[in-house]
């Protein structure tokens, strides 16, 4: 029966023993081996109780297993929700109930305390550790390896990736199948992967670009992956020398070349060093040519839409810029106010338009119709132009949203935490240039009856609700914030008067 992802992802691998991943111990996990674990998960979850449609969430390690978990949904017509490993329950509660998962995997260490949210949701429970172990595993173990595919069009859902909104609350985006397909074979064809690549893969696979960007266009070439658990200076550096190809967020970059050791010899295999998530500082890349002899080549996305731009792989790949518009993608510049096309050379809003775009937030009609038009254009947030070459430029952005080191951060979830601590009347959460992270947090409160709260108090108790990412690196305190006339909190007065408060970070 036609699964028009699996068949093209997956299925097309079936009974090859080729490499797929290379594990940092020294094993290998094919193709076959892989889709066979993929089969078997799959019928753990069909006889869990999951329909096609139904969606699973997952917070677990980087493992195999986690990626053939999302393998084995996509051969099951189950919608696949990753969950970053640092929610806190508080945070994983709300994407639960939102998305009606009924089914949640976790590590062993997060069972007790999921299971009376799960329960409280009627969702079952599952465990899946970052060595493999777990009860999905052992469950697995007793079933075929070899699983009926279940037929799905390319309109259908494939993923839920959550995404905060400037109110606080997250938004389900909902990705298909076909935009999943559409985008990894574009990249695949750009960016030129073959079946020779070999993609050092560091990044967190619950986000679209270790997931979507990487894994997706691995097998869509049938290239192979060096699987790191995570991003790991000493692993990078050991595993380099084997790989053809590595994708970042640009804190990979920049601590690359903080560490001597990585030298133009030891990047000398590699064919294409990719980044993305967050803004490629020029001076960094001018930095890599000169350590590497390597253009990094930086493309633009969301979890929205997938990848939108690229810097071309022949042609010049143009620092501080995110290149041209993919194939089949349409982008253009617009009025805020008036939402009309602006002239090259002017800084607007970005839209996007192509088969990358997502369907919709899920259950949100109303914030879907106002980021995503009627024509099908796509109200990115971003602010940017496009320069007499044709070259894309971010130069900033219309949503109140930090980036740090490739995690997005809204502030007002971090203010509505602040501002219901003792002693703290209001606050301002804003991103302040860091060295490593690109940006970090930065809470400004305004004290309550003019006495300072306890910040080490403050600090302690973010722990709880937020996770770890998301936590302000610094509160200071002033008296009052600076408001327009209209009363809205002038964020870009603070961001200039901190600026320099992580300059030696
Ligand atoms: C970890 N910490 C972070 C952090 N990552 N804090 C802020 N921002 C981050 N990104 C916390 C840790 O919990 C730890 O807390 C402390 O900071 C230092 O940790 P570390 O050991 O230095 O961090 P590390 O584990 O090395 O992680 C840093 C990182 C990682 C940059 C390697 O964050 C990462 O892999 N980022 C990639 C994110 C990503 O994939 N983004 C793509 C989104 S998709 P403590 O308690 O020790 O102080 C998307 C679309 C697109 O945006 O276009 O691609
Ligand atoms: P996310 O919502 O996590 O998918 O993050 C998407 C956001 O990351 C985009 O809207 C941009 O603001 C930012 N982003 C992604 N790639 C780049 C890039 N190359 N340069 C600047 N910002 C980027």
């Amino acid at each position: 029966m036609p699964n028009p992802l699996y068949d093209r992802f997956f299925g097309k691998h079936a009974g090859k023993d080729t490499p797929f991943l290379h594990l940092p111990d020294g094993s290998l996990v094919t193709h076959d081996a892989f889709l066979k674990t993929a089969a078997r998960i799959a019928h753990v979850l069909s006889e869990g109780g999951l329909a096609p449609g139904d969606r699973l969430a997952a917070q677990v390690q980087k493992s195999p297993m986690a990626l053939a978990l999302y393998a084995a949904c996509v051969q099951a017509g189950i919608v696949f929700l990753p969950l970053n490993t640092a929610y806190t329950v508080d945070e994983l509660r709300y994407f639960i109930e939102n998305s009606g998962a009924k089914t949640v995997i976790c590590d062993a260490a997060s069972e007790t305390l999921l299971a009376p949210v799960a329960a409280e949701m009627s969702a079952r429970l599952e465990t899946l550790n970052a060595d493999g172990s777990g009860s999905l595993s052992e469950r697995a173990g007793e079933m075929p390896d070899t699983y009926p595919t279940v037929n799905r069009t390319e309109d259908d859902l494939a993923a839920f990736l959550y995404t905060s909104g400037t109110t606080g609350r997250s938004k389900g985006a909902m990705l298909t199948q076909g935009n999943l397909i559409s985008n990894a074979a574009t990249l695949a064809k750009h960016w030129r992967f073959t079946s020779s690549d070999v993609l050092l893969h560091a990044l967190p696979i619950f986000h679209t670009h270790g997931l979507f960007v990487a894994t997706n266009v691995t097998l869509e070439a049938g290239s192979s992956m060096i699987f790191l658990p995570k991003f790991d200076l000493e692993a990078i550096l050991a595993f380099m020398p084997k790989a053809t190809t590595m994708m970042g967020v640009p804190t990979f970059y920049t601590r690359l070349l903080q560490d001597e050791r990585f030298t133009r010899e030891l990047a000398s295999h590699m064919r294409l060093f990719v980044s993305g998530s967050a803004p490629l500082l020029a001076d960094t890349h001018q930095e890599f040519e000169e350590r590497t002899g390597h253009r990094i080549l930086e493309r633009y996305g969301m979890t929205e839409t997938n990848m939108n731009t690229s810097n071309p792989y022949d042609g010049e790949r143009r620092a501080g810029t995110v290149g041209f518009p993919l194939p089949g993608v349409e982008l253009k510049i617009t009025d805020p106010e008036t939402g009309g096309t602006l002239p090259d050379g002017t800084v607007g809003q970005i839209e996007v338009r192509g088969p990358n775009v997502f369907k919709g937030y899920w259950q949100m009609p109303d914030k879907t119709a106002a980021e995503l038009r009627q024509d099908g254009f796509f109200i990115t947030g971003d602010l940017g132009m496009i320069d007499e070459d044709g070259y894309v430029h971010i130069v900033g952005r219309n949503k109140d949203l930090i980036i740090s080191g490739g995690y997005n951060i809204y502030p007002k979830e971090i203010e509505l935490v602040l501002d219901a601590q003792p002693g703290v009347l209001e606050s301002a959460v804003i991103g302040v240039p860091h060295a490593d992270f690109g940006e970090t947090v930065l809470g400004v409160l305004v004290p309550e009856n003019g006495r300072a709260p306890d910040l080490d108090a403050i600090l302690q108790s973010t722990g709880g609700s937020l996770a770890r990412f998301k936590h302000p690196r610094k509160l200071v305190v002033v008296d009052s914030l600076p408001r327009n006339t209209m009363g809205k909190v002038q964020k870009n007065i603070l961001r200039e008067q901190y600026k320099d408060v992580f300059a030696n970070a």
